[in-house]
């Protein structure tokens, strides 16, 4: 502690029960500049004092699959932007948020991006990078468009097999694998078979079956595999890294770990809505199954099972949200096409931001099914490491950011709507009960929700520049799908 004078501190958070991906141990943690200067016993004061006696001490979530304000072609429009998304963000936990910035087809990438930012502009109060979604792969975006961001900071792209505003063919996929892997950017691919899809949802029509339910019989296990399993043989093609999205099941499961086998570098993410939502919540009565269709669909409890196996065995790499909040009763949202809109036109997604680390910390660690270290890496430090923020993120370390969770362990606490600070009219977790939620979040040192209320301002998040990821730069021949 030489050369550190009393008060040297800006914020010492005392006796916390630090978790990182690795460790678990109680120390004091010094605060200064928004950054940790300090890890110790028995640290000087600083001007804020926190005690943390008895809690758990976590990195700040990183949710690195989360869509805010973005634009649709559909008429539809997202229920929150970047004020409400990541103030909802911060009251339950995480600090970093990585949204999408869409090319529409025929547009240029580079103007999406600008766009984004006037969206996020001034309104964020946690921080924030971008991902990139890449629909049309033309020369100009391969050769020009797509490098310079990459060199700019947007080192992770998304591509979509289905979808038919967004869709790419294999061999637009194989391009933006070869130009991801030669310029060091993460492909994220949402992997379902589309042409399965429209045949089956055809099928479905004619039938005159429109209920919310049959979006889970239009979009089954199979051609979510077929896909997956296309999607690792393209990456294969082109030597490049991937990371399937949101993984719903056992069948994709069995590709990953497939590939897994063979040294492929793939990667993969689920979300809580394959662990605590099933094909029953598809079919509430009338319309009410449209709060929870999202693609992939949730599938049934053996398949549910299946994902927190993936869990705890290490073949998921990340736990994200997959936050697309379109609110159910309003005609912008999942009645888009009326009460009893058919299933193929509701907008796809649900809200889960602020429930994501409360659920897993509950049903994950506090019910023994994983290790709170494996929590931190799930949801912040792998995260972090997959998209080019570590350390900076997902760590609590000398010279990370002081992007913080204190703990509160020891209260049950119903999800009810009307307690979220997202701005979706409903939570397809309604009713259930945890028992974790974040006491204090910290962004950069600054407390932005503590005791129940929201601190945050908008405008005190920043947007971060991500670094070529690690796993990106290392051969991927060499590399392995374990971070
Ligand atoms: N599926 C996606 O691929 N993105 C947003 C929401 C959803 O359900
Ligand atoms: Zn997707
Ligand atoms: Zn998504």
């Amino acid at each position: 502690m030489t050369g550190i004078s009393q008060h040297s501190f800006d914020t010492v958070i005392r006796n916390a029960h630090i978790a990182t991906a690795a460790d678990t141990y109680t120390a004091d943690i010094g605060i200064s500049g928004g950054v940790i200067v300090a890890i110790g016993r028995d640290l000087f004061d600083g001007r804020e004092v926190i005690d943390a006696r008895g809690r758990f001490v976590t990195p700040g979530g990183v949710d690195a699959h989360v869509h805010l304000d973005q634009p649709t072609s559909d008429g539809s429009k997202m229920a929150d932007d970047f004020l409400t998304g990541t103030r909802s963000a911060a009251c339950g936990g995480t600090t970093t948020v990585i949204p999408f910035a869409l090319q529409f087809k025929g547009c240029s990438l580079r103007t999406a991006v600008e766009e984004y930012h006037v969206r996020a502009a001034g309104k964020a109060s946690i921080d924030y990078a971008f991902h990139l979604i890449v629909s049309d792969p033309n020369e100009a975006v391969l050769k020009d468009e797509l490098p310079e961001l990459i060199a700019n900071g947007y080192t992770s792209i998304k591509v979509y097999m289905t979808y038919d505003d967004m869709k790419l063919d294999d061999r637009q996929i194989i391009d933006v694998l070869a130009c991801a892997r030669i310029h060091g950017a993460m492909t994220m691919i949402h992997a379902e078979n589309s042409d399965c899809i429209g045949w089956l949802t055809e099928r479905l029509l004619a039938a005159g079956l429109t209920a919310p339910k049959y979006h889970g019989e239009s979009r089954p296990m199979m051609v979510e595999r077929e896909a997956t399993h296309r999607a690792i043989a393209l990456a294969e093609v082109s030597e490049a890294p991937i990371l399937i999205v949101h993984v719903s099941g056992r069948e994709a499961i069995e590709q990953i770990h497939w590939a897994r086998g063979r040294g492929l570098p793939v990667f993969a993410e689920t979300c809580p809505q394959y662990l605590f939502l099933s094909e029953d919540d598809l079919s509430l009565d009338g319309f009410a199954g449209a709060k929870c269709i999202c693609s992939p669909p949730p599938r049934d409890k053996a398949n549910q099972q299946a994902v927190w196996t993936g869990l705890q065995n290490g073949l998921f790499t990340i736990v994200s949200s997959d936050h697309a909040p379109f609110n159910y009763d309003d005609p912008n949202g999942k009645m888009l096409h009326g009460a009893n809109g058919s299933f193929h036109q509701v907008p796809n997604g649900i809200p889960g931001l602020e429930t994501r680390l409360p659920l897993l910390f509950s049903e994950g660690v506090l019910a023994g099914r994983i290790d709170i270290n494996r929590f931190v890496q799930l949801t912040s430090t792998n995260a972090a490491k997959l998209y080019g923020l570590y350390p900076r993120k997902g760590t609590i370390a000398v010279g990370s950011d002081a992007d913080l969770v204190i703990w509160d362990t020891g209260n049950a606490r119903t999800i009810r709507n009307e307690e979220l600070h997202h701005a979706a009219d409903y939570t397809p977790y309604e009713g259930r009960e945890v028992r974790a939620w974040p006491a204090i979040t910290l962004s950069r040192g600054t407390v932005v929700w503590a005791d129940g209320e929201f601190y945050g301002r908008a405008g005190h998040g920043q947007f971060l520049r991500c670094e070529r990821p690690a796993v990106v730069i290392s051969h991927p021949k060499t590399a392995v799908a374990t971070i």
